[in-house]
């Protein structure tokens, strides 16, 4: 098929741009309210037309059926200092009236075979194109940094090697996703000790609220 994709891509474009927009504003927002925020920092991306191409074949998608069968064509990607941010960002991405989640994925408690651990929301985003509102599927990572850098580190060897990691790589990388379980269990030992050393600093300060 014959397919232009650049104009395809456009919608998907405008979404990643308009989500990334909106999610960098509420980590402002927390940053000047001086609360803890839940958001490190996000990413986005449109699907290089390589990847989809390969995917279509892989999953037997066809290429008719993209908009509704391939559902990660737009991606944001949201990194969260601690574990449990990852689900207050879930609890406020589905009250949010701008979109629609449709689908969800927990692989924080439930990780993958690979040791690949991430919250995935799929949405439904109305975009605003010249005379009409056209749905579009995104998919949004949710995950913390540790969990981004384990992935990242996989996803640039399963390119490498094309998924057929030598046994040794494999073990490794297994050991390597539980390590970083680890530091974020730790690093959620450490956030309770400083959110209790807050709290009791704020007593001793003669406050009478307690967070
Ligand atoms: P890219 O290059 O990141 O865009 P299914 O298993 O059929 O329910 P599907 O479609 O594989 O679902 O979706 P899933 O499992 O939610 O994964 C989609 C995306 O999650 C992947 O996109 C990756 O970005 C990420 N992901 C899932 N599993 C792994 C993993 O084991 N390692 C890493 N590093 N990332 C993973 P793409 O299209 O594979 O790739």
């Amino acid at each position: 098929m014959d397919r232009d994709w650049e104009l395809f891509l456009l919608p998907y474009t405008q979404t990643v741009n308009e989500l990334k927009v909106k999610l960098k504003g509420i980590r402002t927002s927390y940053q000047l309210s001086k609360q803890h925020g839940p958001i490190e920092f996000v990413t986005g991306r449109v699907k290089p037309v390589n990847s989809i191409l390969l995917k279509s074949r892989t999953r037997n998608i066809s290429l008719e059926k993209l908009e509704t069968d391939m559902e990660d064509l737009a991606g944001i990607r949201i990194m969260c200092p601690f574990v449990e941010d990852i689900y207050d960002v879930v609890d406020l991405l589905k009250n949010r009236h701008d979109f629609k989640v449709v689908q969800e994925k927990d692989y924080v408690t439930h990780k993958k075979d690979s040791g690949y651990r991430s919250y995935h929301l799929i949405c439904e985003y109305p975009v605003q194109l010249i005379d009409e509102v056209k749905y579009i599927l995104v998919e949004i990572q949710i995950r913390t940094l540790a969990m981004n850098f384990w992935a990242s580190i996989e996803h640039s060897l399963n390119y490498k090697y094309q998924g057929e990691f030598p046994h040794e790589i494999n073990l490794r990388l297994q050991k390597a996703a539980e390590s970083a379980f680890q530091l974020d269990e730790e690093m959620s030992t450490i956030r309770e000790e400083i959110k209790e050393a807050q709290s009791n600093f704020r007593f001793k300060d003669g406050k009478s609220s307690i967070e």
